[in-house]
């Protein structure tokens, strides 16, 4: 059986949750919290399966230890190919990934809980220094993003067309994350509506943060 070590409210742990459910497959869930006693992902023991100490870490059914969140959901596609989370063209793929990659390489790790930590405990910065951070460069990612997503003619029901991809999975738990954080979609409607239509879905419901085991 998959074991994936996650927090509830990791947005790279939720990708890998919403792509588990959408392609069926039973997992364990084993949740690492990444505040209590200082962060659980800092123990000897995490850090054997994941010297970055950061979530997700899946261990596959064979024993394999992956980590990365598009690592992992890399190795969940090819080993289970169906449904698909990248459309059949090359050209259609390397847009979605485009989408997918301006979330997880250009606003999440900007964002992520140990670069908030260094600001706040570091740098000194102030609780609103902290949250002009994140609200800065969630905004300069949304803004591009929803730019790409009201003109490009391959936006449907989600950011390709009528099944959601790997942009989707991307942007959902993106989404969730600056809502959670204050920040408004009113200058986002297309990333709003796609983002809606995905949490309808009973694959990305599942991921869900509240509805996972560790959610208090
Ligand atoms: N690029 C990594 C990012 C993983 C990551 O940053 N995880 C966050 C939660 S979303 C984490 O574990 N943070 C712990 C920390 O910052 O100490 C991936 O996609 O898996």
């Amino acid at each position: 059986m998959i074991k994936l070590y996650s927090y509830f409210r990791s947005s790279a742990s939720y990708r890998v949750r919403i792509v588990l459910a959408m392609k069926s497959l039973p997992y364990e869930y084993i949740g690492i919290h990444l505040l209590k006693g200082g962060g659980e992902q800092f123990s000897p023991e995490y850090r054997k399966l994941n010297p970055s100490a950061l979530t997700p870490t899946l261990v596959a059914s064979d024993g394999a230890v992956i980590t990365q969140s598009l690592a992992i959901i890399d190795y969940l596609e090819e080993t289970h190919p169906n449904p698909s989370v990248l459309p059949v063209a090359a050209a259609d793929r390397a847009y979605v990934r485009s989408i997918a990659l301006q979330i997880a390489c250009e606003i999440h790790p900007l964002n992520n809980l140990r670069v908030l930590s260094y600001l706040k405990d570091v740098v000194n910065a102030a609780e609103d220094t902290k949250s002009a951070w994140y609200a800065h460069w969630v905004k300069l990612g949304f803004d591009a993003i929803e730019a790409t997503l009201a003109s490009d003619p391959r936006t449907g029901t989600f950011c390709f067309g009528e099944h959601p991809t790997l942009a989707d999975i991307c942007l959902v738990p993106q989404v969730f994350n600056a809502k959670r954080m204050g920040i408004a979609l009113d200058a986002y409607p297309t990333i709003a509506r796609i983002n809606d239509a995905a949490c309808a879905l009973e694959a990305f419901s599942k991921a869900e943060p509240s509805r996972q085991p560790d959610a208090f």
